[in-house]
C-alpha cells in the first residue's frame, strides 16, 4: 500500500487498525466516491475503480465517503470499514431506516443563500444534524453579490451557533473559494448540504474545476431545481475532498434528541431548573423558560423553534408504532368498506 496516498485520500490509523493480519494480505482499501445501482466507483491507489457487492452487502448500506476493502482479483467490496463519522437522516416514511447521507467527513458545508431561501429554522436543524452525528458545522452564505442585505444575513446566521464559522461569498467566483481553504486540507472531508439552487454544485466546480450540471434558479419564489441528482465524492485543488448531494427537500432528524438540546442549550438548562419536572413551558408557575423570556434573556423565537424541533424529533423518532398502528387501522377500514360492498353486490 502506497500509504502517503491513501493519507490524502483520508485514511487514518482509525482504519488502518481495523485491517487484520489476513485481510492485509489479501484486500485492498478504497473510498467510495458514488453508488450505483448495483456498484460503486471508488478511489483507490489503481486510480478510479468500479466494485460490486457482495451478497451480504446491500447498496444502501453503503455511503459516499466510506472506506471499503476489496478484493482486487474480482473487483468486489469485502467489508465496509467502521466509519469515523456518519450523516443520516430520517425518511419521511413511515417504516423507513434512517437514510445514510454519507460517511466519515470532517465538516457539513451547510450552504445556504441570501435571499428567500435563508431560514434560521432550517440552519437550525443542519446545525442539530451536524452535532449528533459529530462532524463541526460550517456556514456559507452564497449570492452575497446579489444582496444589499448581506450584514442581516450574517448576523443572523452567527447568531445560531457559537462554534460555526459563517463565510459569505459569491460561489461562481473561484478566488473567493480560497477562504474554504482550513476546512479542505489534505486528508480532509467535507460534504455540501442545502436547499436546491443554493450554489453547492457552483461551488464544488469551482473548488475542483470540474464542470457539474448547474441551473438557474426560478425567478419568482427562488426555488431550485434539482438539478444534481446523486451524491458524489471529489478532490478540490486546496487538496481536500467534497461531497456534493442533491438538495435537500426537508431535513429529517434522527435521534437527534440530543443535538437538539446542544444546540439549545440555553432553554434546556432552564427548563431544568422550572418548578415541575414535567413543566410545558406554557403558562405554568414558576416555569424558568418562560421566566426567562419575560426577562429577555432568550427570545420568544428561539423558544418557538426549539418547541418545533422537538416536536418533529419526537414525531421522527417515536411515532413509528403509531403510525404503523394508523396504517393497520386505515387498511382494517377500507377492507371493512369492501366487504359491504361485495356483501351488497352479491344480494
Ligand atoms: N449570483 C450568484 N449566483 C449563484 C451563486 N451561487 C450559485 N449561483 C447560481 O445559482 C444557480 C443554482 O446553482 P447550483 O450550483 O446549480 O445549485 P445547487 O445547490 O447545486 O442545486 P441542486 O443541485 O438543485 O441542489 C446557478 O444558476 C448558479 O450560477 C452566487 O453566489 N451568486
Ligand atoms: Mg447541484
Ligand atoms: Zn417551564
Amino acid at each position: 500500500m502506497e500509504k502517503a496516498f491513501l493519507v490524502d485520500l483520508g485514511w487514518s490509523p482509525h482504519f488502518e487498525n481495523q485491517m487484520a493480519q489476513n485481510e492485509l494480505a489479501e484486500y485492498l482499501p478504497a473510498r467510495v466516491s458514488e453508488i450505483h445501482y448495483d456498484q460503486v466507483s471508488a478511489y483507490a491507489e489503481a486510480g478510479n475503480i468500479r466494485l460490486t457487492f457482495p451478497a451480504n452487502i446491500r447498496a444502501g448500506e453503503v455511503g459516499v465517503g466510506d472506506w471499503v476493502l476489496f478484493d482486487p482479483e474480482v473487483s468486489r467490496i469485502y467489508r465496509v470499514l467502521e466509519r469515523r463519522s456518519v450523516l443520516q437522516r430520517q425518511a419521511n416514511l413511515p417504516n423507513a431506516k434512517p437514510q445514510l447521507m454519507a460517511a466519515n467527513l470532517d465538516t457539513l458545508m451547510i450552504v445556504t443563500s441570501c435571499n428567500d431561501e435563508f431560514n434560521s429554522a432550517r440552519v437550525e436543524r443542519y446545525l442539530s444534524l451536524a452535532q449528533t452525528s459529530a462532524i463541526m458545522p460550517l456556514l456559507i452564505l452564497t449570492k452575497g453579490d446579489l444582496s444589499d442585505n448581506v450584514e442581516y444575513y450574517k448576523k443572523q446566521a452567527e447568531g445560531l451557533s457559537p462554534i460555526m464559522s459563517v463565510l459569505v461569498l459569491d460561489a461562481r467566483e473561484a478566488e473567493q473559494l480560497d477562504q474554504l481553504a482550513p476546512w479542505l486540507s489534505k486528508g480532509e472531508t467535507a460534504a455540501l448540504v442545502g436547499s436546491s439552487g443554493v450554489g453547492k454544485t457552483t461551488l464544488l466546480n469551482g473548488l475542483t474545476g470540474g464542470n457539474e450540471a448547474t441551473q438557474t434558479i426560478r425567478g419568482d419564489d427562488a426555488k431550485g431545481r434539482h438539478t444534481t441528482t446523486a451524491r458524489s465524492l471529489h478532490q478540490t485543488h486546496l487538496g481536500g475532498w467534497l461531497i456534493d448531494m442533491p438538495g435537500i427537500r426537508s431535513v429529517g432528524l434522527t435521534e437527534s434528541a440530543e443535538g437538539i438540546s446542544q444546540v439549545f442549550s440555553e432553554i434546556v438548562e432552564l427548563a431544568a431548573q422550572c418548578k415541575f419536572s414535567n413543566c410545558a413551558h406554557k403558562s405554568e408557575p414558576g416555569c424558568a423558560v418562560q421566566g426567562a423570556i419575560e426577562k429577555g434573556d432568550i427570545n420568544q423565537g428561539e423558544f418557538e423553534r426549539w418547541e418545533k424541533l422537538r416536536r418533529e424529533d419526537q414525531y421522527n423518532s417515536e411515532t413509528i408504532a403509531d403510525k404503523r398502528a394508523r396504517y393497520r387501522s386505515l387498511g382494517r377500514a377500507s377492507a371493512a368498506a369492501a366487504n359491504v360492498k361485495s356483501k351488497k353486490s352479491r344480494r
